[in-house]
């Protein structure tokens, strides 16, 4: 009886690592796929972060928190260019390779923010 009492506690410390270790498996996948993390908000005629740093192949969406619209586009014109994005609108691109990215507004070119890609 003394020993079925030790295996039956042996058996659910096992059952509660488990447990806890597929929690923290759960936590860490939903940390790494966190968009909020790849998100770039526009709102009172700026682009947040300022700089954004991310890996290369990561998708990043913007998304316009103003009452007016606002545009996404790449240094070059051509890298990338969303059309007028209304209010709680969103523009997403993927940067597969790294570099520097400078983006403006075109609408508003005085504002301009950077994503790097490493
Ligand atoms: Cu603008």
């Amino acid at each position: 009886m003394q020993h079925n009492t030790y295996v039956l506690a042996i058996l659910r410390t096992v059952a509660l690592a488990a447990l806890m270790l597929t929690r923290l498996g759960f936590a860490e996948t939903a940390a790494a796929e966190n968009p909020a993390a790849l998100q770039i908000t526009i709102d009172n005629f700026s682009f947040a972060p300022a700089t954004l740093k991310i890996s290369a192949g990561t998708e990043v969406t913007w998304v316009n928190h103003d009452d007016i619209p606002h545009t996404v586009v790449s240094e070059d014109k051509v890298t990338f260019k969303s059309h007028a994005l209304d209010t709680d609108e969103k523009f997403s691109f993927t940067f597969a390779k790294p570099g520097t990215y400078t983006y403006f507004c075109s609408l508003h070119p005085k504002m301009t923010a950077k994503v790097a890609v490493h």
